[in-house]
């Protein structure tokens, strides 16, 4: 393992005014995305949106770091052939690949799961590697609800990320560790913060003890927020406060970068708690954004699976991009979305 090179693309992932697109969902995902839109889910079709968003000059160039990939689309080539790995690389942006393969139930834990896919995880990380990605994902789902999670999804999960992370270290990729605490109950934001502190904890700790090199990751975590049911949904000030507190006490400052999930927040309110925790002074890691539904649900809508509407798909997505660039420094106003509209 080469950890200066690994810490050198980590840094590059989380470089200010930049973050990470957070394309790799799975069919089941991207079929309930298209069905919204009212597009077949056909191989073609998925090529063709995710060639549009790779397309994006100015998103791509100036405001995304990395793009997260699913295996389908690492393989796949744009309509004029050009591999869309090619096309990634060729704005600046780079690579990467979900290598987990989704999640399973927990036995003995009722309503709780476990991520899996460490089988020929190694062989599999070679062929990545050959193909171009430099980092890759993980995603752990740990749900909040009466009686859970139990220590033992908290424990299971954090085991199988940091196995998944030395692999990846081991076959020269960064790995972004990503234990995704649900913010789908009726739990308040502190519930939220406890859960999320105790998952951290153990997380870092499995890490620690599978020789993980914290210099050579990227965390995506959930942040300190409000379940969606809750009647008392927190402020951004109080979300951009608690989730700051949670990470400065839970996240080594080894760590080069921290990029956040949106888990289904509303797309200016991601942008706004982003930009609302960079006005809190500074931080001892990069700080910014690997959305995946934050950054893609207006340009879904404005193209619709229409060749003639790629322009304004490109345009929404290059506005979203834009915006949590801005946050991502700290630079963001409410005014310039009001403007674009
Ligand atoms: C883009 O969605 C990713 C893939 O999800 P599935 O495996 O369920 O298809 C997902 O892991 C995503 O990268 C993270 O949850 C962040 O996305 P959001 O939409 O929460 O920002």
């Amino acid at each position: 393992m080469n950890l200066t090179e690994l810490n050198g693309i980590a840094t590059a992932m989380v470089a200010p005014g930049k973050g990470i697109l957070a394309a790799d969902e799975s069919s089941g995902t991207i079929k309930k995305r298209f069905d919204a839109i009212g597009v077949e889910s056909t191989e073609a079709n998925r090529r063709d949106y995710r060639e549009m968003l790779f397309r994006s000059r100015e998103a791509m160039s100036q405001y995304i770091s990395g793009v997260i990939l699913y295996d389908e689309t690492i393989w796949q080539a744009a309509g004029d052939g050009t591999p869309l790995v090619k096309l990634i690389e060729s704005s600046g942006a780079i690579p990467g690949i979900k290598v987990d393969e989704g999640t399973q139930a927990l036995p003995m834990c009722p309503g709780e799961t476990v991520t899996v896919g460490l089988d020929k995880l190694a062989e599999r990380l070679k062929k990545y590697y050959e193909r171009g990605a430099r980092f890759a994902k993980w995603r752990a789902v740990i749900d909040i609800g009466s009686g859970i999670p139990s220590m033992t999804a908290i424990s299971v999960n954090a085991h199988a990320l940091a196995r998944y992370a030395a692999l990846c270290q081991a076959a020269q990729i960064v790995p972004i560790v990503e234990p995704e605490v649900l913010m789908d109950g009726d739990h308040d934001i502190d519930r939220c913060y406890e859960v999320t502190s105790r998952v951290l904890n153990e997380t870092f700790q499995e890490l620690r003890v599978q020789r993980v090199a914290l210099e050579g990751m990227v965390l995506k975590p959930n942040m300190a927020i409000s379940g969606k049911k809750c009647a008392k949904q927190a402020s951004v000030e109080e979300v951009a406060e608690k989730t700051i507190r949670l990470l400065k006490a839970c996240v080594p400052a080894a760590v080069p970068g921290i990029a956040f999930l949106s888990g289904g927040q509303a797309d200016e309110e991601a942008t706004a708690h982003l930009n609302a925790m960079h006005k809190l002074g500074r931080l001892p890691w990069g700080l910014t954004f690997s959305y995946g539904r934050a950054l893609q649900a207006a340009p879904q809508k404005a193209w619709s699976g229409k060749a003639e509407n790629v322009a304004a798909g490109q345009n929404a997505f290059s506005h979203r991009a834009r915006m949590n660039g801005l946050a991502s420094k700290g630079e963001w106003q409410s005014s310039l979305e009001k403007k674009a509209a």
